[in-house]
């Protein structure tokens, strides 16, 4: 297991879209298990592939918070099957945007399809912070950022102070 780099904004690298996996194979698990060591540490809820330069549609996210009662989902090409119409609204972060926060609104509920780690498929129904955190991770898989649902106000002030972040930390 190793603990990798995650990419911070802005970066053409969180832009890219990701291809299908396909197959859940030893290459896709060891991604997987990286991955989710990865969030643990930074620490965060979720992560997906293009945060760590993966351009594969794998997402791992665990919404429990507890060091105890740990409860990691590893989805390999998730696909949103059904998403209900009453919206909810969640205030955001994202670990390639350290600590900037801002409203999301998005679908209440997702019914996702996905392959686990074994290649079975699955199918999960979310609500609350499960269905908001699969809903940005898989936006990331297409190169979408939670910034790019709100306004163009807010959006440019906080890719301003990332821009600035990235210049103080170059000079360091
Ligand atoms: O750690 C994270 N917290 C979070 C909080 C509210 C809504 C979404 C998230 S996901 C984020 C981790 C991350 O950047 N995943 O891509
Ligand atoms: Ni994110």
């Amino acid at each position: 297991m190793a603990v990798l780099p995650i990419i911070k904004a802005p970066d053409p690298i969180l832009k890219k879209h990701c291809v299908p996996v396909e197959v859940v194979d030893d290459e896709i698990r060891t991604l997987m298990d990286d991955m989710l060591e990865t969030m643990y540490v930074a620490p965060g809820v979720g992560l997906a592939a293009p945060q760590v330069s993966v351009h594969k549609r794998v997402i791992v996210v665990d919404t429990s918070r507890g060091d105890t009662d740990r409860s990691p989902i590893q989805m390999a090409d998730p696909e949103l099957i059904e998403s209900s119409d009453n919206l909810a609204v969640y205030d955001e972060g994202c670990l390639s945007f350290p600590d900037q926060y801002a409203e999301v609104e998005r679908p209440a509920k997702v019914r996702v399809r996905y392959l686990d780690y074994e290649n079975e498929i699955q199918e999960i129904e979310a609500e609350g912070l499960l269905s908001t955190c699969i809903q940005h991770e898989m936006d990331h898989l297409d190169g979408k950022l939670f910034v790019d649902h709100i306004s163009m106000l807010k959006r440019n002030i906080i890719l301003r102070k990332m821009s600035k972040l990235k210049k103080t930390e170059a000079l360091s």
